[in-house]
């Protein structure tokens, strides 16, 4: 029998691993991941499961980067995750009218470069929350928001959001998106991010903008005559500095995770249906029954998959979580979402990697100021197949017994399957059985790999902890 380090060594030799650290690439595309139907696929053809969490928070505010330091990415390293939702915002990039902060620019590449250099898929987010920060929110630069902060509803604080349909947020966004000047200045601004990472195959795609609110237009008009012509001028802009770039985008933030969304088909490849999913008990606190909400989750992402499908697109959650619920609730919530995603056989981010986490005291962050870890990361580390050689059918795993199984259709792709199994599930080290093939473990990435025989079609393999 060949030892473990010697078949690693040979495949190692023979095949890149995308979902490892750096990958070579086949097709049209330079970029590391693209997608296929409702998959995103790697350059090996692999299916491809992104689990991360949004870096995050910090962002929204001067300095306006996620990270304090490179210890950060080790630390989400740590967590086995292989995807990181990188949040930046327009106000960072522009902060005086026509006036780019190009050392911003270079200090938002390092942080990306301290995650893609550990093997971590980023795809940079242009966020916002109430337009911009005079509101409560974060996003544009104040020269580009409009309307009176006097006149909002409420002040700042855990219920930031309830300033959405207040008159001055409301008054620009509508004239943002009636402002085809105002815009250009948004495109210009993500334009020089896509042409930043366009060398970076692992910065694989863009999103275009974080939960898009309809000012004061209805949803349906809103997501037909407003956002889809804006997505298409800035996804023609961002594929001008970067082609092979994926895109992520959202319906109307009030239209996530729900059947009602009017967003009409987009007509492009590689692009990623991404909504948000927010258990609404979650965010205030008054969450009791988790297997209703747990439920809710299996419901709402059917109807994101569904819409998905319409779209001609996969489908990722981009946003989920909960604020800090007391108890041992909130833990299973998390818990529940990830199940969900299991189920779905979904990709998704959790919100949110942060330090500072004091503004509007909503205490999402998965760390301490410290970075020592609050108790949801035990939710987040987790075992899941990070790129998987054929079409994925099945993806369980028991957080009581930490077993774990993956069930798949093989394509004829003959690189393996990757499966992370984080060593805080599995202290002890695993156990595991395949259909057929071999099965290795890489003890330093942990991750497991698993090569089918060929000319099987059919396949599974399962962890339990020894
Ligand atoms: O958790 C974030 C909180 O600290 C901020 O004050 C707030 C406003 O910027 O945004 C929260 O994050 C939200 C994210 O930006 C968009 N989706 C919902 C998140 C949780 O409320």
């Amino acid at each position: 029998m060949m030892h473990r380090w010697a078949f690693i060594l040979l495949l190692l030799a023979a095949v890149p691993f995308s979902a490892g650290c750096s990958t070579s690439h086949s097709g049209t595309s330079f970029k590391a991941l693209h997608t296929d139907g409702p998959w995103i696929k790697d350059a090996e053809g692999r299916v491809v499961i992104l689990r991360g969490v949004n870096a995050g928070g910090d962002s929204k505010l001067p300095p306006f980067l996620p990270f304090t330091s490179e210890t950060s990415a080790s630390q989400l390293q740590s967590w086995g995750i292989n995807c990181v939702r990188f949040v930046t915002v327009w106000e960072g990039l522009e902060p005086t009218e026509g006036i780019y902060d190009t050392a911003y620019l270079d200090d938002l590449a390092q942080q990306v470069d301290w995650l893609t250099s550990r093997g971590i898929f980023v795809f940079i987010d242009m966020h916002q929350d109430l337009f911009a920060r005079e509101f409560c929110g974060d996003g544009a630069p104040s020269w580009a928001a409009t309307g009176d902060p006097s006149q909002l509803a409420v002040s700042c604080g855990q219920n930031w959001f309830l300033n959405y349909p207040s008159p001055p947020v409301t008054q620009s966004f509508t004239r943002f998106w009636t402002d085809t000047t105002l815009q250009a200045q948004f495109i210009g601004a993500f334009k020089l991010v896509a042409a930043k990472f366009r060398n970076n195959n692992m910065v694989i795609g863009y999103e275009l903008f974080n939960e898009p609110w309809s000012g004061s237009f209805t949803g349906s008009a809103f997501e037909n005559n407003y956002l889809a012509p804006f997505y298409d001028k800035v996804i023609d802009a961002i594929r001008s500095q970067d082609p092979g770039a994926m895109i992520f985008f959202e319906p109307f933030v009030l239209a996530g995770g729900i059947p009602q969304s009017n967003l009409p088909p987009l007509h492009r490849t590689d692009i990623v249906y991404a909504p948000h999913y927010y258990v609404a008990g979650a965010l205030t606190g008054s969450l009791s029954n988790i297997p209703a909400a747990v439920t809710g989750i299996d419901q709402d992402l059917t109807a994101v998959q569904q819409k998905a499908g319409q779209l001609g697109t996969p489908a990722f959650l981009g946003e989920f979580g909960a604020y800090p619920v007391t108890g041992t609730s909130g833990i299973s919530l998390i818990q529940g979402y990830y199940g969900m995603l299991d189920k779905h056989l979904m990709g998704g981010t959790i919100w949110d990697y942060a330090i500072a986490d004091t503004w509007n005291n909503e205490g999402m962050s998965l760390v301490n100021p410290d970075m020592s870890e609050r108790p949801y990361v035990a939710a987040v580390t987790r075992p899941y197949p990070m790129a998987i050689a054929g079409i994925p059918t099945l993806i369980s795993f028991s957080t009581t017994t930490g077993d774990f199984r993956l069930e798949f259709s093989g394509t004829g792709v003959t690189a393996p399957t990757v499966i992370a199994i984080p060593p805080q599930v599995y202290p002890q080290g695993i156990s595991v059985q395949v259909s057929d093939g071999t099965s290795a473990i890489d003890p330093a990435s942990n991750e497991l790999y698993f090569t089918t025989t060929a000319g099987s079609s059919q396949h599974w393999i399962t962890i339990a902890p020894k």
